[in-house]
């Protein structure tokens, strides 16, 4: 099956970052392809799995790097496709990785995530709502995945509630 969303890591030690977002693609059946490559270590193979991405019908690519994060940007200057960036958490809890991808100039748009965790798992998220402009199944997985949050919170409502009842 073509692959729809393409994840570039700079290093494998980004993938737990992902890997909630990863679990959400194989549970849900979306066809994706991951690839690790370093904007500075390999910049060539970089440009590779960029031009790879597109041509095997990759829709919107995931960019994820630590410290000083120019992967996303590089990326996102060889295609036009979006790039979605997560920063990574580093020496300096990521902040760097923030301010690296998200402070890009004029000209080349990357689309910038929370550092973390959270960060990964929405710009998953997020890569399913462009593909849901086109795809009904994608949109309708979307909404139940609301639908369980929402479940999920008011359940935690509850719980807390009870727990200040009960003493
Ligand atoms: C960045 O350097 C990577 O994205 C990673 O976050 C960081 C450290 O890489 P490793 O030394 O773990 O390979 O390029």
């Amino acid at each position: 099956m073509k692959p729809r969303i393409g994840i570039i890591l700079g290093s494998d030690s980004d993938f737990p970052i992902l890997e909630k977002g990863i679990r959400l693609l194989r549970d849900w059946g979306i066809p994706f392809r991951i690839e690790v490559s370093s904007a500075h270590r390999t910049p060539e193979r970089t440009v590779r799995v960029v031009q790879g991405f597109a041509a095997s019908g990759v829709r919107v690519i995931i960019a994820a790097a630590g410290g000083a994060a120019h992967l996303a940007g590089i990326v996102a200057a060889h295609t036009l496709l979006p790039v979605l960036a997560v920063p990574v958490p580093s020496a300096l809890s990521g902040l760097d990785s923030l301010l690296s991808m998200v402070q890009m100039p004029s000209g080349i748009p990357v689309a910038t995530f929370g550092i973390g965790d959270s960060g990964g798992t929405n710009a998953v998220l997020l890569a399913l709502e462009i593909l849901a402009l086109d795809d009904a199944a994608i949109r309708k997985r979307l909404q139940e995945f609301r639908r369980q949050q929402e479940e999920t919170v008011a359940a935690k409502s509850r719980s807390l509630q009870q727990k200040i009842d009960g003493g």
